[in-house]
């Protein structure tokens, strides 16, 4: 039996973290296993490799060490948990993946997609999500719920520029594959967001059983 792999994406304080307990939630409620992870991290090392990704440091991080990073964490991550647990058959829920990375690093940092896509045929073979759920909202307002934590990571600590780069990144992933993406406007009440993730239920259900 083959699992259901999910992840969710959006630029940052877009609620992720907040609606994935949710989903997971409803989901066990029918009865499914499901593993809810994050990316980068998931793993004791991946997270580790998380800490060195997101804490500001005086030595300016070059863009392709970045993305390699990236990518040892995501394959750490892969070997240890996701595999193994679509191969039992669980629902897998993770929070960011590889779209995380082509909005981030490519989008945000300008580096080419082609170069990533190396990467992620590398480390990943031909696995790809089964759906992708975008919570998209303006740069603006997911910034200032990110503020309102405390202190910032070194992603949070980019400009305007940056995030509106990311976030049209993601859009466009969207557009050129319907099939794999919902993207929720996550610019409304946490209700709202809620009530359309609960709308995709049925055939969420529908997938990770089929
Ligand atoms: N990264 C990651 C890359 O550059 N490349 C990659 O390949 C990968 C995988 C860490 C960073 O790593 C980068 C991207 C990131 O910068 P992360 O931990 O997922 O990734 O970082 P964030 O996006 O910064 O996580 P956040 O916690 O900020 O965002 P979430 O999870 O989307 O938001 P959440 O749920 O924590 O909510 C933020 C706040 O808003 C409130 C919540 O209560 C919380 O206080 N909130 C709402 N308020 C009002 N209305 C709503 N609808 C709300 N929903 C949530």
């Amino acid at each position: 039996m083959k699992g259901f792999f999910i992840t969710l994406e959006g630029p940052e304080g877009a609620g992720k973290s907040t609606n994935r307990e949710h989903l997971a939630q409803r989901l066990r409620g029918r009865g499914l296993e499901v593993v809810l992870t994050r990316e980068p991290g998931g793993t004791p090392l991946a997270e580790r490799i998380r800490e060195i990704l997101l804490a500001p440091t005086d030595e300016p991080m070059s863009s392709d060490a970045e993305l390699l990073l990236v990518f040892a964490a995501r394959a750490q991550h892969l070997a240890r948990i996701i595999r193994p647990a679509l191969a039992r058959g669980a629902v897998v829920i993770c929070d960011r993946f590889t779209d995380a990375t082509y909005a981030y690093q490519g989008g945000g940092r300008g580096l080419s997609y082609q170069r990533i896509e190396q990467l992620e045929h590398f480390v990943q073979g031909e696995m790809r999500p089964d759906l992708t759920l975008i919570f998209d909202l303006p740069v603006e307002v997911g910034l200032s719920r990110a503020a309102a934590r405390g202190r910032l990571d070194r992603f949070e600590q980019e400009g305007l520029t940056f995030f509106e780069s990311v976030r049209s990144a993601y859009l466009e992933r969207a557009k050129h594959a319907p099939e794999r993406y919902r993207v929720i406007d996550a610019g409304r009440s946490l209700s709202a967001v809620q009530q359309d993730l609960d709308g995709l239920l049925p055939e969420l259900l529908e997938r990770a059983l089929g």
